[in-house]
């Protein structure tokens, strides 16, 4: 290894070292389509939260445009994204579901 590449090593190590993995926020987007029992349905299989807490964040989606869900590690995330867009997709529901890295 020359001493450049040595320097760059060094670099990664100290920046893994000071920056922990960022988490990632799952975001339900609101459409015209799906109807609203659906959505609080979704948000209380697949996130576990409570029908109260389910609807309120049901109804922010609604007049806010969009609404988080939870926040996960990345693979974590991208697993309920997955598993919430097949499952709007099998009952035919425009339903969108994202996931953004957190700031
Ligand atoms: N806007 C939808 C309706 O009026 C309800 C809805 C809420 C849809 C949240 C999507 O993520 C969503 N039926």
């Amino acid at each position: 290894m020359t001493t450049q590449q040595q320097h760059h090593a060094e670099l990664l190590e100290h920046k893994a070292k000071l920056a922990p993995p960022p988490f990632w926020s799952v975001v339900l987007l609101n459409d015209d389509f799906t109807p609203m029992d659906f959505v609080v349905d979704v948000l209380m299989k697949f996130f576990n939260i409570r029908e109260e807490h389910a609807t309120r964040i049901m109804l922010q989606v609604h007049t806010e445009g969009r609404g988080k869900c939870g926040t996960y590690p990345k693979d974590i995330a991208a697993t309920k994204v997955a598993q919430v867009s097949e499952y709007a997709r099998e009952h035919q529901h425009p339903l969108q579901c994202i996931m953004e890295v957190e700031k």
